[in-house]
């Protein structure tokens, strides 16, 4: 047993009482109420589901196991001469909950390195997709190509306790983690290089090997380390990691699961509002004739988006309230290594005007940027120009955070999910009693 998973196994036995506790003796406390407006908004706010790996406060944002993203990039070790700490470095801590050291953090290099390698059969389910088809469809379908692989179905089919449930999970997991990069490049090569493809280089870490298969010298090393990270894992309420984790919920094994995280990360009020960004910059860029926008220009843009009937891409948030810190990591990136790029001029103008037009507008709660404004920038900085491929970016590092939620699901014994819906006349009923107190 490798020395990340006896951890993980140690952490599990930790855990398991305090779960076995809550549920047996406070089962019937009350940690929340649900009104109408909830129900029929998308159970905004309701307090539902239960994650140790990662935490969204709607001021400060992200911490992933109790540390904020200033402090896992300051924590975490980097490798020789990076600015970006190691990817396997947040692996090992959002499932431990500890920051590794060098050593610990090599073995899972290795790890990944040695799980690498990619089946045959997926090369050539990427390549039978035809024309035009969606890079995150064919990413999805991908994932769904390697369901044959699963050791958690294999114990499954043989009989296995449940308990033991996370151990398969840890093995499908790590393997499909290790495998993304080298699909999402496949993916990358084969709709806008006309399928040619660099072989992985089994002495690089996850990021490095990643930026390397995409033919990019650094820093887009450290453009992926940064990217993976920061899209890891948003707690459990967002679609993409409520669908990860409602699917494996019916014990549906890892790819089925991180297949339909990648389905619900593909719409445009979610994952693919990064895609969305770039379009809607390209637009405006187009309309400004390449030149230089007034203020009063990119007013105009923005109130005519509005007023068209569309969102802004790239701001507002279901939680957060403040600007997100995914936004700064990104944009402060660009501050050091490209201030001087077109692109990020824009949206650093954007940033100046939008909020104050979206409070003006009086609809969006939060009028603040998300990580989805700043993340195209850099890609297309760096000559990822093809922005349909930006949410297979943002899918590849949700698939970390999401998968350790899975193992963590598995050693908990999570429950099915299966909430009770009502008819709209019910809802009426409740409604006119409560009016009538
Ligand atoms: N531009 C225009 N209107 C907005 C925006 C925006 N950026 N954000 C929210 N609104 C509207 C929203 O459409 C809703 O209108 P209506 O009452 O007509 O349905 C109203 O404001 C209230 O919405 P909120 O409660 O503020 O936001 P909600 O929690 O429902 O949705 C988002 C959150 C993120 C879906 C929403 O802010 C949005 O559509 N943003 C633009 C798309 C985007 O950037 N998505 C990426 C989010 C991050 N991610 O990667 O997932
Ligand atoms: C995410 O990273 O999943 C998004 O910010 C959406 C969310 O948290 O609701």
């Amino acid at each position: 047993m490798s020395h990340l998973k006896e951890k993980l196994y140690e952490k599990i036995q930790q855990h398991r009482p305090r779960t076995r506790k809550l549920l047996k003796d406070h089962g019937d406390v009350v940690v929340d109420q649900v009104t109408i407006g909830q129900i029929i908004g998308g159970m905004r706010g309701l307090k539902s589901l239960v994650t140790d790996i990662s935490y969204l406060d709607p001021n400060e944002g992200i911490r992933y196991r109790g540390y904020t993203l200033p402090e896992v990039f300051e924590k975490l070790p980097k490798p020789k001469g990076a600015e970006m700490p190691y990817v396997e470095g947040l692996v090992y801590l959002l499932l431990t909950g500890d920051i590794p050291n060098e050593e610990e953090i090599a073995e899972v290099v290795d790890e990944f390195s040695a799980r690498r390698i990619l089946p045959r059969y997926v090369y050539e389910v990427i390549d039978s997709f035809p024309c035009c088809s969606h890079p995150m469809t064919i990413f999805s379908a991908a994932i769904m190509t390697l369901q044959r692989e699963s050791f958690f179905v294999k114990k499954y089919q043989h009989g296995m306790r449940k308990e033991d449930y996370w151990d398969p999970t840890y093995e499908d997991g790590m393997n499909l983690i290790a495998k993304l990069p080298e699909i999402a490049s496949y993916i990358y090569w084969k709709l806008y290089r006309e399928g040619n493809r660099i072989q992985s280089n089994p002495n690089l870490d996850l990021a490095g090997n990643f930026a390397h298969m995409m033919g990019k010298k650094k820093p887009y090393d450290d453009v992926a380390r940064l990217h993976f990270i920061i899209h890891a894992d948003h707690e459990s309420g967002n679609v993409s990691a409520h669908t990860g984790h409602l699917v494996a919920s019916t014990l549906a094994d890892v790819y089925l699961s991180i297949a339909s995280m990648v389905n619900g990360l593909a719409g445009p009020l979610h994952g693919l509002a990064n895609q969305e960004v770039l379009r809607w910059l390209q637009d405006l860029m187009e309309k400004m004739g390449g030149g230089e926008p007034t203020e009063e220009d990119l007013k105009k843009f923005v109130w005519d988006t509005l007023n068209s009937g569309q969102v802004i891409p790239g701001y507002g948030h279901a939680v957060l309230r403040k600007t997100d810190p995914r936004y700064t990591a990104q944009r402060d990136f660009c501050l050091t290594h490209l201030p001087d790029d077109p692109i990020f001029k824009y949206v650093d103008m954007l940033y100046k005007v939008v909020p104050d037009i979206l409070l003006e507008h009086g609809k969006a709660k939060n009028p603040w940027p998300n990580l989805d404004a700043q993340t195209g920038v850099i890609q297309w900085h760096y000559g990822v120009q093809e922005y349909d491929f930006y949410t297979v970016l943002f899918g590849v590092g949700r698939a970390i955070g999401i998968t350790a939620n899975l193992i963590w699901d598995r050693a908990l014994g999570y429950s099915l999910e299966r909430p009770k819906s009502l008819t709209t006349g019910m809802l009426e009923k409740i409604a006119n009693k409560a009016n009538k107190k």
